[in-house]
């Protein structure tokens, strides 16, 4: 296989590995899972495709050409994105110092993703017409068979040796048993709040209400959050559902925000199925956990459950109209 072609595909194997890895944040359900399969897939194709790339390095560290020591970095980063991820699918560590695996699997990738970048700059491999021939087509379905018997294979390996990483949930998050030790855990920079509970009210479509007229009407739902940090914990949760709070109002979406400014938007639709929550697992909602109040978006990750609320608005933009993740 000529060295072009090496090169090219694993520059589409790490476009590929972003978006899927990208994707995998959004995923709550299991529907979402094959996003999950195919970032483990393209990441697999990169070590099959390892020997070729090894050949045309060898041969371009005797050529001496720019970029050398980029080139090592980018060997380096791309080889721990790879063990990272392969640690998170057998489970075999959770965290290394203050770091998820999760956390450092997601950085190791965006660097090999950025170094990828400045790496194609510098020594670019084109494109040709003649590259959507049959035989690149077969040389692709070649690779993703490769790729796709490995991943079969890890993921048996995984299963029959009763790895921990069996244990994980096809998010790839690790479960945390006890509501207490649930973590305290921001998204980027925001800090854990301490509001009072007697005192503090909740705008509701302009209108206040106490944090005890939320505890008092009792719904409860069992549901799962899944941080993207790594970690999941299913728990019963009290509260009010939405839709109760919200009565009849009209529009496409409601927003829910938090009293550091941290928002995010649902179809208000689905707002029976949203809780506002003062209770975990009987008890009250620690501080850091979103004490004493905070939205539980049962089969969407964590980054949805807004931690102390503040307001809820319903209004006519539809749900999308956000960034895809938090940005604050
Ligand atoms: N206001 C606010 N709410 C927030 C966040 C945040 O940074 N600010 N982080 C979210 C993320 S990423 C997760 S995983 C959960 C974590 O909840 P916990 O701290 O109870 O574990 O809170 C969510 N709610
Ligand atoms: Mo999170």
């Amino acid at each position: 296989m000529a060295g072009r072609h090496t090169n090219l595909a694993l520059l589409w194997a790490t476009i590929l590995a972003l978006v899927t890895g990208g994707a995998a944040f959004t995923v709550g359900t299991s529907g979402g899972r094959w996003v999950i399969v195919a970032h483990g897939v393209v990441a697999l194709a990169i070590i099959v495709l390892a020997p070729w790339k090894t050949v045309i390095a060898r041969r371009g560290i005797r050529r001496r050409g720019p970029g050398r020591g980029l080139s090592v970095g980018l060997t380096v980063v791309t080889l721990l994105a790879l063990v990272t991820g392969v640690a998170l699918v057998t489970g075999s560590v959770n965290s290394i110092g203050p770091f998820t695996i999760m956390q450092l699997h997601v950085a190791l990738g965006l660097l090999t993703v950025s170094l990828t970048v400045i790496h194609t700059l510098q020594r670019p491999a084109a494109h040709r017409a003649t590259d959507l021939s049959k035989r690149n087509a077969l040389r692709v379905g070649a690779l993703l068979t490769a790729a796709g018997g490995l991943w079969l294979t890890v993921e048996s390996l995984v299963h029959f040796t009763g790895a921990r990483g069996s244990e994980r949930r096809f998010t790839g998050s690790h479960e945390i048993v006890d509501a207490e030790d649930v973590p305290f855990t921001q998204w980027i920079n925001d800090t854990v709040q301490h509001l009072d509970p007697e005192t503090h009210r909740i705008s509701i479509l302009g209108t206040d209400h106490s944090v005890v007229e939320l505890a008092m009407t009792g719904d409860v739902i069992e549901a799962t959050l899944d941080c993207t940090g790594g970690w999941y914990t299913t728990q019963e949760w009290a509260g009010t559902r939405l839709d109760r709070l919200l009565g009849s109002a009209q529009g496409q979406s409601v927003v829910v925000r938090s009293v550091t400014g941290y928002w995010r938007r649902f179809p208000l639709a689905q707002a029976p199925l949203l809780l506002l929550a003062t209770h975990v697992a009987g008890s009250l909602l620690r501080d850091g956990n979103g004490g004493p109040v905070r939205l539980v978006a049962p089969d969407r990750r964590g980054y949805w459950w807004v931690k102390w609320v503040a307001a809820i608005d319903v209004d006519d933009r539809p749900s999308w109209w956000q960034p895809p993740l938090p940005t604050a």
